[in-house]
């Protein structure tokens, strides 16, 4: 039985184009900024998201602890959304290693959070100022929703009038863009700066670009440094994150017409419950009812059916696709699904 991995795009692997990139990468010493493929990405990087600078960072939690360590000063507070993979799945690296004090507000179905809330959660000049202010594009645990540029830039100017800066952890931002038909410059304008991944849809197999003003990359360089994320021949991993971004941009389209059909396929599933209307990219999340079985009864028992997913929270389950799922794949899982469901009940 061949297994099918929904668990995440972050299990793609590199094409034989990066691969052989890879091989041939013209490398030098980044930790001196002497590798010239390194340069080439960070620069293009930039250009594609309408940024001065870039800086290429090992993963994408890197580039959001990064962000927050050039932005912070201990005891300072940052506000995000209550379903933020910063706050959820990054160890709570602001707080540990930046000193910063995580403010959480609403996150929306949609992945918003309301300006008016971040406004009422912005200190006035006292003894915790509030330096940062993040968002997400596309929204993980919010199903994959992507952010408008006017979502965006509401709350930036909500930030920037009180004086905070805004980080947008874009890891999956080129979803965001090609499901919206906006340019990802366009998403990203508003805000200070943003992190997005090369290694999840984009299939390179290691890292992510921080983008921002020159100012801003050359002080995150130095936090880059004190994390242990300074890399020597990393022209050889940036070989492939250019090949991903001149060959893998446009074919999400795919990833995002294959969630449809996984969508809708599982909303046709007794026992199941999700809305096939509101799925815009690559993240299908959705619950199960209680009588069926639990979510980890369901993982369990899907993963004797050589179906791989994740639960992300109490009784739901997310399914992920990317460029190794195919629309037959999409068939075959929900038959698999389908006679799992049936099986519990
Ligand atoms: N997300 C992963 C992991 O949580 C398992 C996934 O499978 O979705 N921001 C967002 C919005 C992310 O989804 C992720 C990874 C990261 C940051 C962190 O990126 P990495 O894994 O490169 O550190």
């Amino acid at each position: 039985m061949n297994v099918i991995d929904l668990r995440s795009d972050t299990v793609t692997q590199p094409t034989d184009e990066m691969r052989r990139a890879m091989a041939d990468a013209e490398v030098g010493d980044d930790g001196r900024g002497e590798d010239p493929t390194v340069t080439r990405l960070q620069e293009h990087a930039a250009e594609l998201l309408g940024k001065e600078a870039g800086l290429f960072t090992a993963s994408g939690t890197m580039g959001n602890l990064v962000a927050t360590l050039t932005y912070c000063h201990q005891g300072d507070e940052v506000i995000l959304g209550d379903q933020a993979h910063i706050f959820w799945s990054e160890l709570a690296g602001m707080s540990a290693l930046a000193g910063a004090q995580p403010r959480l507000v609403p996150n929306d179905s949609r992945g918003r959070i309301d300006p008016a809330d971040v406004e009422a959660a912005i200190r006035p000049d006292g003894d915790l100022p509030t330096a940062l202010v993040c968002l997400e594009n596309t929204h993980n645990r919010c199903g994959g929703q992507a952010l408008t540029p006017e979502d965006t830039a509401r709350v930036c100017e909500v930030a920037h009038a009180a004086g905070a800066s805004v980080h947008l952890d874009g890891a999956r931002i080129f979803n965001a863009s090609v499901a919206l038909e906006v340019p990802a410059a366009a998403l990203v304008q508003d805000v200070d700066d943003v992190s997005f991944c090369l290694s999840k849809g984009l299939s390179s197999p290691v890292g992510s670009v921080l983008c921002g003003s020159q100012e801003f990359t050359h002080q995150a360089r130095k936090w880059r440094k004190m994390v242990g994320g300074s890399m020597r021949q990393a022209g050889v991993l940036a070989a492939a994150g250019l090949v991903a971004l001149d060959t893998m941009v446009d074919r999400l389209a795919e990833d995002h017409a294959t969630a449809r059909q996984l969508a809708q396929g599982l909303a046709n599933i007794d026992g199941l419950d999700l809305d096939p209307e509101s799925i815009q990219t690559n993240i299908v999340i959705f619950h199960v009812d209680p009588s069926v079985a639990t979510p980890q009864e369901f993982m369990g028992a899907l993963g004797r059916e050589g179906i791989r997913v994740l639960s992300p929270a109490r009784q739901s389950i997310r399914m992920v696709t990317h460029r190794h799922i195919s629309g037959a794949d999409v068939d075959d899982a929900l038959a698999r699904v389908s006679k799992v469901v049936k099986q519990l009940r």
